[in-house]
């Protein structure tokens, strides 16, 4: 196995591009690859801020790894989620790096600062874990990106995660989610712009970028992903991607060249809904006087806090 760029020993094959790399010329693929996404969708323009959701898993540390390299002014945000060892694990692996790296790391614990867990919110909330959580993380990267004046808010989804939600929203033809199922959000309505540069690198890619970084990271799944959803999307994906290799970039960039501004026309632009208002708590754009986040802390804080559950028990 030899690096198509080199002919040294390779010690990857992406089959995707049919190709083997060596070390330094995967790792030069990798940051093309996120160079690439970042300029063809106008994502991030030079001299931006550029604020990182971190989760201390194998993506988010690959991409603030990259955009760290490519000479962006790129600050990471990580949260503590309560979400027993694997929040712990996730946030000492991010602050290593960070520390490592000398890079700038915001943390926001819930508990510390909101007295709250997900295991408990969404237990006081009736919601599934995942569904406090997404709503919480949401609320807090929007608030620190609008706070901290950064320009944009990047998360770590993959080619891998962005197919296998395409892959369920069009099982469901969710039509609303497909308008917005973009690589990159304008900003808008008090919403930072939101993109995704990892969208053309593969779970094991980014897996592998880590690996010959020497960049440790949180191995486990989080424990109330089990079962889900989407890892089934994904389990689907792989099995096609395995007879087809490509299989996933085909559906994934198909769908943004020829299906995506079909699903966009008539949507408003901006992320919100039009004549958004204002939470009466923390001034997050929000339809309801007090927004969904605020409601939840509300009916969360103080409760007993829960042990760890798996998902759908409640
Ligand atoms: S961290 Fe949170 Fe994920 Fe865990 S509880 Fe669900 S949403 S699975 S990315
Ligand atoms: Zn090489
Ligand atoms: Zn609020």
């Amino acid at each position: 196995m030899k690096c198509r760029v080199c002919r040294e020993p390779a010690v990857i094959d992406v089959r995707r591009h049919n190709a083997n790399f060596c070390r330094d010329h995967f790792l030069r693929l990798c940051r093309d690859q996120v160079a690439k996404a970042i300029e063809d969708f106008e994502m991030i323009a030079p001299g931006e801020r550029v604020l990182v959701a971190v989760s201390g898993g194998k993506d988010s540390l690959a991409l603030w790894d990259i955009l760290l390299d490519l000479g962006y002014e790129a600050d990471g945000l990580v949260l503590g989620l309560g979400i027993g060892d694997y929040s712990d694990t996730s946030t000492a692996h991010t602050v290593a790096y960070a520390e490592a790296k000398g890079a700038k790391l915001q943390r926001i614990d819930l508990r510390e600062a909101y007295d709250i867990d997900v295991p408990t919110a969404a237990h006081a909330t009736r919601r599934v874990p995942c569904s406090a959580c997404g709503l919480t993380k949401r609320h807090l990267f929007d608030e620190v990106a609008r706070d901290g004046g950064y320009d944009v808010l990047v998360t770590g989804h993959n080619l891998d995660d962005e197919a296998a939600v395409l892959f369920g929203n069009v099982l469901r033809w969710q039509t609303d989610y497909l308008a917005r199922q973009l690589p990159v959000l304008p900003a808008g309505d008090g919403f930072p712009r939101k993109a995704k540069p990892l969208v053309r690198l593969a779970e094991r890619e980014t897996a592998a970028y880590c690996v010959l970084q020497g960049i440790d990271y949180v191995v486990e799944e989080c424990p109330m992903a089990a079962g889900n959803r989407h890892l089934g999307y994904k389990e689907a994906l792989d099995s096609v991607e395995r007879s087809s290799a490509g299989t996933k970039h085909a559906f994934y960039f198909g769908f943004l060249q020829r299906a995506a501004d079909l699903f966009a026309a008539g949507v408003a632009e901006g992320q919100g809904k039009a004549d958004l208002g204002r939470c009466a708590r923390c001034g997050a754009p929000s339809t309801a006087e007090v927004c969904t986040f605020c409601r939840l802390v509300e009916r969360s804080a103080g409760a007993e806090p829960v042990a760890l559950r798996p998902r759908g028990g409640r």
